[in-house]
């Protein structure tokens, strides 16, 4: 039986969509790619700070060994894999929307610009044929949502779009037990990273349990490559890679930083895609550089895991892989 990976057909450039040349190369030459999203940076770090962080993550991909493809919708043109231009165009444009994947298609249609979130990320990351993408936080089931029916569509895209997600946990702003179940019902694993604890992003254990623990870049690709032979479900898989114990965030100081924040947003009747972003901007600017500093240091770690991690997955599907694939 072969383990090549049933090989996408790589997405031609359009005039909806720029795949940049160095991603194109990088597939076609069997090189692990990572995709990136672009909300992160437009929405959830402070300028000018995100500009050199976008610089750092696409670093840290490489450092893992792989090519980083950070995607965005520029005048309504999907770009996969962006020069340094239109990062900073993403990371400057205080017009620039925040896109999920419904949000997509009309954007390319009215001509506009967006940053990606997980799920329109995910979701275009699979149509280029990119099957690992880093993120910091996933998107997730809100308190309250039971009333509200505020639930990410990120979690709904992960699972019908077999991409690996690497990331810290969800924030403790949501539901994080809500959010594991809706990941079981939805059927999407969810593997922790040397550790037996669903990481909550600013700490590395949110109390909850993860099903599966993986110790390697290697055991993570392994789990995609396996799934793909299988073929039984076209799920995504979450990869939750925990901050360091001693890099988290001050537990009173993040306790005291989700009750404000809460209490933010219901006074000023913040809700849908602006919860996110305002609660970080919130974080950033009462935190004294806490929630900056441990926000910056889970997405270079996640970046470069997810470096590793599609390293593995392109060795294992490419010739001679084969014999790799069992334990
Ligand atoms: N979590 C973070 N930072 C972020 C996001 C999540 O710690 O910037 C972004 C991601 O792009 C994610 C999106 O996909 O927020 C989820 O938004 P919503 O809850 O509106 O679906
Ligand atoms: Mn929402």
């Amino acid at each position: 039986m072969s383990a090549h990976l049933p090989h996408l057909p790589h997405l031609p450039s359009s005039d909806l969509v720029v795949v940049h040349e160095d991603v194109r190369d990088a597939l076609d030459a069997g090189v692990g790619v990572v995709a990136l999203e672009s909300t992160i940076l437009a929405h959830g770090l402070p300028h000018p700070d995100n500009i050199e962080i976008a610089a750092q993550i696409e670093d840290a991909v490489r450092a893992g060994g792989s090519v980083p493809a950070t995607i965005a919708v520029l005048d309504g043109v999907v770009h996969i894999g962006l020069g340094a231009t239109e990062v900073e165009r993403v990371c400057t444009d205080p017009d620039i929307a925040k896109l999920s994947v419904r949000d997509v298609g009309v954007a390319t249609a009215l001509g506009r610009s967006g940053a990606t979130t997980v799920a329109s990320t995910s979701a275009l990351a699979n149509l280029a044929g990119i099957r690992v993408f880093a993120t910091g936080g996933l998107g997730g089931v809100h308190r309250g949502a039971s009333e509200t029916f505020d639930v990410s569509a990120d979690l709904g895209v992960i699972a019908s779009t077999p991409v690996l997600v690497v990331c810290a946990g969800v924030k403790s702003i949501l539901d994080v037990a809500g959010t594991l179940e809706t990941l079981e019902t939805l059927s999407v694993p969810v593997l922790g990273y040397r550790t037996d604890a669903f990481p909550g992003f600013y700490l590395s254990d949110s109390g909850q349990p993860v099903p599966w623990r993986v110790e390697s870049a290697e055991e993570a690709a392994r789990v995609v490559v396996a799934r793909d032979r299988l073929g039984t479900d076209a799920a995504g898989v979450v990869l939750a890679n925990p901050l360091p114990a001693d890099r988290q965030v001050d537990r009173e100081l993040h306790d005291r930083l989700v009750a404000e924040g809460l209490a933010l947003l219901e006074r000023e009747g913040v809700h849908g895609k602006d919860v996110t972003p305002r609660l970080l901007e919130f974080f950033h600017d009462n935190s004294g550089g806490e929630s900056l500093r441990a926000n910056v240091e889970l997405v270079l770690a996640n970046a470069r895991l997810a470096g590793e991690v599609a390293a593995e997955v392109a060795r294992l599907s490419g010739p001679g892989g084969d014999r790799d694939l069992q334990a």
